[in-house]
């Protein structure tokens, strides 16, 4: 009780209203698929979690984009909400250490914790060259790699990178850049996307808190509730434009959200992800609604499949 009654202070402090958290359950709990009366339960896991389980971040071949499509949702706070119900033992770029104390850090973290953390990585891993492609303090991300993950009790590959080898796997690939799984032989669960969308990565951790397991995958180890779906299949543009009464509300086809991009290369037909009820940037907007085709950022191999971009496919 008195840890809710602190929380709710300490959003309301930072100008979250009870009413803004409690709409961002309701929005985690239908991403998540669970029906309405879950939202009190989802609102517990994060005002009074019973366990934070601690998590240890690896920035391995990436571009840190994921870990900022993260801490800059504004709406609703999920850095701060991902902060509260995490204990977040070890992640390169928001700790203060740096040098020989963060690799002290790193190992001390991995020890204290073994088999009882949540590992999450950002970006591939190089295997050629027995890694020598991409190091950190000399180590390489292959051997920092071997060493962490499998002494979690989970891996979330959180990015395209992570998941299934993204930018760095584009041909012509001399360092031999893998996803996670590939690169270790082992099983992660995937939340693609260059970036993925932070809700993803917060209703897995809900998911897990709520229900004591990670949630159901796909065959590509991503979460089914949300990659369950193509964008076309949720696309706005594709509803407004078969949907006569759209058409009749604007005057005409053309009026309503917009044209259907499948001609200036939309991948969306063909990709799997949530973008369309997610959306980035403080639930704003996404790349469709934007104007822009989806590029397939979150499927395998996207840089080269579905290159060249803005071709119809
Ligand atoms: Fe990859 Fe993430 Fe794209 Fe970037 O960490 S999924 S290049 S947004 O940063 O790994
Ligand atoms: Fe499908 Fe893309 Fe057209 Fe939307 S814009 S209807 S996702 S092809
Ligand atoms: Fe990526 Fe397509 Fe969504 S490009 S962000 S999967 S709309």
């Amino acid at each position: 009780m008195e840890n809710e009654k602190r929380f709710y202070e300490r959003l309301e402090s930072k100008g979250v209203t009870r009413r803004d958290f409690m709409k961002y359950c309701t929005f985690v709990t239908a991403t998540l698929g669970l029906s309405h009366s879950f939202v009190p339960k989802v609102a517990e896991v994060f005002a009074a979690p019973s366990t934070r389980p601690p998590v240890i971040w690896l920035n391995l071949g990436e571009c840190t984009g994921c870990s900022e499509s993260l801490l800059r949702t504004m709406y609703p706070y999920a850095d701060e909400l991902l902060l509260e119900i995490l204990s977040v033992e070890y992640h390169e770029t928001i700790m203060a250490a740096a040098g020989h104390q963060a690799e002290e850090q790193l190992e001390a973290a991995v020890k204290k914790h073994s088999g009882k953390f949540i590992c999450v990585v950002e970006g591939s891993i190089a295997t050629n060259y027995k890694g020598g492609y991409g190091k950190i303090g000399n180590r390489t991300f292959l051997e920092i790699a071997q060493k962490v993950c499998p002494q979690a009790a989970a891996t979330i590959c959180y990015g395209t990178c992570a998941s299934f080898g993204g930018v760095p796997a584009a041909k012509p690939n001399p360092g031999g850049y893998k996803g996670v799984g590939q690169a270790l032989n082992m099983k992660t669960l995937n939340i693609p996307g260059c970036p993925p969308n932070p809700v993803n990565l917060v209703g897995t951790i809900v998911n897990y808190l709520l229900l004591g397991k990670l949630p159901d995958l796909d065959n590509l180890g991503r979460p089914l509730f949300a990659y369950g779906k193509t964008i076309h299949d949720q696309c706005p543009r594709r509803s407004h434009f078969e949907n006569d009464e759209f058409v009749e509300e604007f005057g005409s086809k053309e009026a309503t959200m917009g044209y259907c991009l499948y001609k200036v290369g939309c991948r969306g037909p063909e990709t799997y992800n949530n973008c369309p009820i997610a959306k980035f940037n403080d639930g704003t907007s996404w790349p469709v609604e934007a104007g822009h085709p989806c590029i397939g950022c979150s499927q395998p191999n996207f840089w080269d499949e579905m290159t060249p971009f803005y071709q119809e496919m």
